[in-house]
């Protein structure tokens, strides 16, 4: 999965691509270098980010969301707003990402009655208190428990299984210790879960917290931190550098299946 942001604030692109044409070069390159899924999001949600209002998220996301659908790549739209995946739903997003688990009133019902892949991601309370001494008593625990007790509420709301997917949420309310944990377990979370994993580890703070460079020199620490996460069983990696991330994976895979 590929991370094409229309946010002039994200912390990781510089607010780079927050214009059309950008982000479209953007996502063109990223199918050129072998993405499944392009990811598209409004919202920055780095830890403090002010929430954004509704029209100015449907601004920046739909416009690139109806000049994507050309390319006949799957479309994942990133937000936590109802109204949003409503819309994105209607204009043929082929999944929904919400960082907050579809917490929201009114989630539930805006992705019920589609057919879209939905990804379940934990985050311990909201961005702006999210990194505030998060603490937890068992963390791998805490967070399959979460994720399994949402996909049964989605489940019993009349979702279907097949259509879910989640994420531990790396850096949503968690310190390096908790992220290492999750990482480290992954694997536990799939088991517990019964579905597929995602794994958002590319360029965060973790990275930085682990080899001491910053944002835009996180590049090797993130194709390290795919590939652990691909050996836990990740189904679905997020990430900003696609054509790096795939040939790593290639290379992992090729080794891999010789083996067995
Ligand atoms: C994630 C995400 C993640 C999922 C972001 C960033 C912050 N969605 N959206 N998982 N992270 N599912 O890219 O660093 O980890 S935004």
């Amino acid at each position: 999965m590929g991370v094409v942001n229309v946010t002039p604030d994200s912390f990781s692109d510089g607010g780079h691509f927050f214009s059309l044409d950008a982000a479209l070069s953007h996502a063109e390159q990223m199918i050129v270098d072998g993405v499944d899924i392009i990811d598209i999001g409004g919202e920055s949600s780095r830890p403090g980010a002010q929430p954004l209002s509704l029209d100015e998220e449907l601004r920046r996301v739909m416009p690139l969301l109806y000049a994507l659908r050309d390319y006949g790549k799957p479309i994942s739209v990133d937000t936590c707003k109802p109204e949003v995946m409503h819309e994105a739903i209607h204009a043929g997003a082929d999944m929904i990402n919400d960082i907050n688990g579809f917490r929201a009133m009114g989630a539930l019902t805006a992705v019920k009655d589609a057919d879209c892949a939905l990804c379940i991601m934990h985050m311990l309370n909201n961005p702006q208190t999210m990194q505030a001494g998060p603490e937890y008593r068992e963390v791998v625990g805490e967070v399959a428990g979460f994720l399994q007790e949402r996909a049964t509420i989605m489940q019993d709301a009349g979702i279907a299984g097949e259509r879910l997917c989640v994420d531990p949420g790396f850096g949503f309310g968690k310190t390096l210790d908790h992220n290492l944990a999750l990482l480290g377990h992954l694997s536990e979370i799939r088991a517990a879960t019964a579905l597929p994993v995602l794994a958002g580890l590319s360029r965060k703070s973790m990275l930085g917290a682990i080899t001491g460079k910053p944002v835009e020199q996180r590049l090797a620490a993130s194709i390290a931190a795919a590939l652990a996460a691909a050996e836990q069983g990740a189904a679905i990696l997020r990430v900003h550098d696609v054509a790096e991330t795939v040939d790593a994976l290639k290379v992992w895979y090729a080794v891999k299946h010789k083996q067995e």
